[in-house]
């Protein structure tokens, strides 16, 4: 990201009134904690400010400061601003496009790799662990004073994206965040407590049944497991149970690729790809319309589960062998 951005970025904030921040669909605690970061600096400097998520607040981050202030959509259109973050492309809005193209001026705020460009301005960093890093700059150059509410969110972020500091992505930049954001009144035990150790029993239940399923192959390099819609009928899990359910795939001794599969309750199967040791999984999500990280990503394949599994494995095992 340059400067020059940045400095685009608040200048644009400062002379305008009416925002809208708009989160990815499928939220996590990134697009979630920035936006709620970055609306909370918006109001101190007396901007009328609408946060919208088109999937709402998962209950695992409901304990965000002002997340009840999020909106599921809003009929409102004149935005003088939209501000996207997190989003990959302009659509992972969901349906909340419609409000953000009716903005004059868009500013899309990611740090994710091989990010279409959109919007009038671009505060892009490849190098940020999270979208709450940028966020935490442009809060800064807005001359807003981080206060805890800021300082809970903002942690949600960065603890969410790397794994409660544990991610390959985390740089010294992230924890001299993480110190500011820690001195400003927000505690990473308990935020990491609250992201990753809250799980519902049916939602544990789940996780014991994708691990008692776990297949191996290419000598144990690549890992997966596939939950059915069955599966989630006997726990009484929902979808959003399967959070976290792929780090523990990842965590097989030796496992370099992971994948989940579960079926959606409309029919389609939904892949959670995850990889270390530079083998980028991003692009086996591409071969399916998906997208993410190298390290992280997903896609939807509209085929049965055992047909998916086959497909995503096929490429999966392409890309593990160039
Ligand atoms: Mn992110």
């Amino acid at each position: 990201m340059e400067e020059k951005e940045l400095k685009e970025a608040a200048d644009l904030i400062r002379r305008r009134k009416k925002f809208l921040v708009a989160c990815h669909v499928r939220p996590d605690g990134d697009t979630l904690g920035s936006a709620l970061a970055l609306a909370n600096a918006l109001r101190q400097l007396g901007k009328d400010t609408v946060v919208v998520s088109a999937d709402g607040v998962p209950e695992i981050y409901s304990f965000l400061p002002d997340g009840e202030d999020i909106l599921k959509e809003t009929s409102e259109r004149a935005f003088d601003v939209a501000i996207v973050i997190d989003c990959d492309g302009i659509d992972r809005v969901g349906p909340a496009l419609d409000a953000v193209k009716s903005a004059r001026k868009v500013i899309s705020i990611d740090h994710h790799t091989n990010s279409p460009p959109f919007g009038d301005i671009g505060l892009y960093n490849t190098e940020a662990a999270a979208s709450g890093e940028i966020v935490l700059d442009l809060i800064d150059r807005l001359g807003v004073t981080l206060d805890e509410r800021m300082a809970i969110c903002l942690m949600t972020a960065l603890v969410s994206d790397t794994g409660a500091f544990r991610f390959p992505n985390v740089t010294p930049r992230t924890f001299l965040f993480a110190a500011g954001l820690t001195a400003a009144g927000a505690s990473a035990s308990h935020i990491a407590r609250l992201v990753y150790e809250n799980r519902s029993l049916a939602s544990a239940r789940l996780m014991g049944i994708a691990l008692a399923g776990l297949k191996v192959d290419k000598g144990g390099d690549l890992v997966w497991s596939v939950l059915s819609r069955e599966d989630f009928e006997k726990t009484g899990a929902a979808d959003a149970d399967t959070e976290g359910v792929i780090n523990h795939i990842m965590a097989v001794k030796g496992a370099r690729v992971g994948l989940l599969f579960r079926e959606a309750p409309d029919g389609p199967a939904i892949v959670s790809l995850r990889s270390r040791d530079s083998i980028d999984v991003s692009k086996v999500a591409r071969a399916f319309g998906g997208g993410g990280h190298a390290a992280a990503a997903g896609c939807i394949i509209s085929a049965s589960l055992p047909e998916a599994e086959r497909m995503a494995l096929e490429e999966a095992r392409k890309w593990m062998e160039s």
